[in-house]
């Protein structure tokens, strides 16, 4: 069994190694990867994604590889000399593998030289293990001799397997990496930029997310199982389908857009009541409508369906690009040009949607069509064809089971309903009546805004303190708690907390 899994390792590492030249598409276990994320079913990754967070992508990496190490180590008890079931155990594996690849958008039939040649190695190491190394033995001597030969081939084995695929994942991904272009490129100034935060957007005297999200704090979540890595010089903007005529813009095409900033919160749909999957950044971009201009949308068209380099798809309604949010695609966040997990070098920003219906991060195509002809990635999995954000709150403190010290202190959260903005925030604790919070300055309706609220904590004791919001249309957010399938979870956020 052991042996099965050597194996493997010298299987999957050599594939790691072939894989440096041909790039990240043809990795066999990005591939499998890839395409077991695309496969489960949308309640099981909704549950993962809540579960694990950005922790999502390690627990999927680990299950693969003890899933692979299992198969091996199994098929490898039925490989003898004549008998070759292991072999053809591990052949079938490389044909599944095969087609993950080419299962990937852009992959070509080359991408599968990688999986073709780790499987070779690892049908070899398999026939050489049974053939040449195992004997059966005469006597105890012979048998001490042949366990001994077998242990060291295997860890010799195991870690040729390791260190190859090591090697092959840090050259591979140094060689394909934009992290230092990226890190030299320039953010070209805005001609219109984003008007200053008032210095009373931030409440004082409570420990609330800063009003602008740090990049490095942003929150992430995409299905790239590695990250994709698009060079400025590669990057093309086809946009097609229901338009008078075809584009496709070059990066240096952009320029003769006006570039403007604006500041976005951005929330993801899986975001449960209370979760973190929210952020707001300043956006550097380039108007969709003076992109769309060029190419004539179609009267009938009420769709754009975007799709990312790595063949992940958006659909917007169009009437969200023309309404007068400043739909964009951004090459900037907070004054830098895109992190690379964040879109680098472009992706969409449509304040007032959920990230699922607007945010195509690493975007490369437009295709104008009809809500009754596409469906998007969510969407073809039980998401709402639409998803406008809902009028939320969270409470940031106190946390869960904090001990509060008696005396006055300073409660406080954020509050998020884009594209209407937030009118007023609401508190209560236990079954007190609901009193206003104190706002922090609004921004403008397509970002949160961060509330305080000044308490003479008096103990001991435990309490609950809940909060709503209200919307600039003067909707009160709902106290139904719904699930975050389909269309964004409701329901007013509540913390237990203890007077010490
Ligand atoms: N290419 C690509 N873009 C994507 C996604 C994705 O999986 N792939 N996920 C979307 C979702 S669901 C959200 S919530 C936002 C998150 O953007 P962020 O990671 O920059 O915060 O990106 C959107 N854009
Ligand atoms: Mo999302």
């Amino acid at each position: 069994m052991l042996g099965g899994v050597a194996a493997a390792a010298v299987s999957l590492g050599i594939a790691q190694l072939v894989t440096i030249p041909f790039g990240a598409p043809a990795d066999p276990l990005n591939a499998v990867g890839s395409a077991i994320v695309d496969l489960t079913p949308g309640p099981v990754k909704e549950f993962v994604i809540q579960t694990l967070g950005s922790l999502d992508k390690l627990f999927l990496a680990v299950v693969v590889l003890a899933v692979i190490a299992t198969i091996a180590a199994i098929a490898a008890t039925y490989e003898t000399r004549r008998r070759r079931i292991g072999s053809a155990i591990f052949v079938v594996a490389g044909l599944v593998a095969c087609a993950a690849v080419l299962s990937r958008p852009g992959a070509t039939m080359a991408d599968i030289v990688p999986t073709v040649v780790g499987t070779a190695g690892g049908v070899a190491v398999l026939r050489l293990l049974v053939q040449r190394l195992w004997t059966t033995p005469n006597d105890d001597a012979e048998q001490f001799d042949t366990t001994r030969r077998m242990w060291l081939a295997t860890a010799g084995l195991l870690g040729f397997g390791a260190a190859t695929g090591l090697l092959g994942v840090v050259v591979g991904r140094m060689t394909s990496s934009v992290a230092a272009e990226r890190d030299t490129a320039e953010l070209p100034m805005p001609r219109v930029p984003a008007p200053p935060l008032p210095p009373d957007a931030q409440p004082k005297n409570v420990a609330l997310p800063s009003f602008i999200t740090d990049s490095a704090d942003f929150y992430r979540v995409d299905t790239a199982l590695s990250v994709p890595q698009l060079s400025r010089d590669e990057w093309r903007l086809r946009i097609h389908g229901m338009v008078d005529r075809e584009i496709t813009y070059s990066f240096a095409d952009l320029t003769q857009f006006d570039l403007i900033e604006k500041a976005v919160t951005l929330t993801c749909v899986s975001n449960p009541v209370g979760g973190d999957l929210i952020s707001t950044g300043i956006w550097t971009g380039y108007r969709l409508t003076d992109l769309l201009k060029a190419a004539g949308v179609a009267t009938d068209a009420d769709m754009l369906l975007s799709t990312s380099v790595d063949g992940f798809t958006v659909g917007t309604p169009v009437d969200a690009l023309s309404d007068g949010r400043d739909a964009m695609l951004a090459i900037g966040l907070n004054g830098q040009p895109l992190p690379v997990q964040h879109g680098y070098p472009a992706r969409l920003v449509v304040a007032g949607l959920y990230g699922y219906v607007s945010a195509t991060k690493w975007v490369t195509d437009f295709e104008l069509t009809r809500y009754d002809r596409a469906a998007a990635y969510w969407t073809k999995q039980g998401w709402a064809a639409r998803g406008p954000i809902k009028t939320e709150s969270r409470i940031d403190v106190p946390k869960r089971g904090q001990e509060v010290a008696a005396g006055p202190t300073t409660f406080g959260g954020v509050a998020w309903a884009q594209n209407r903005g937030v009118r007023a925030v609401e508190v209560r604790i236990d079954d007190g009546p609901w009193q206003p919070a104190l706002l922090g300055a609004a921004y403008s309706n397509q970002t949160w805004r961060l509330w305080s609220l000044p308490w003479q904590a008096s103990g001991p004791g435990s309490h609950t303190i809940t909060v709503r919001a209200t919307d600039n249309t003067g909707a009160v957010q709902t106290s139904d708690h719904t699930s975050t399938v389909p269309d964004g979870a409701t329901g007013w956020h509540s913390v237990d907390f203890t007077v010490a």
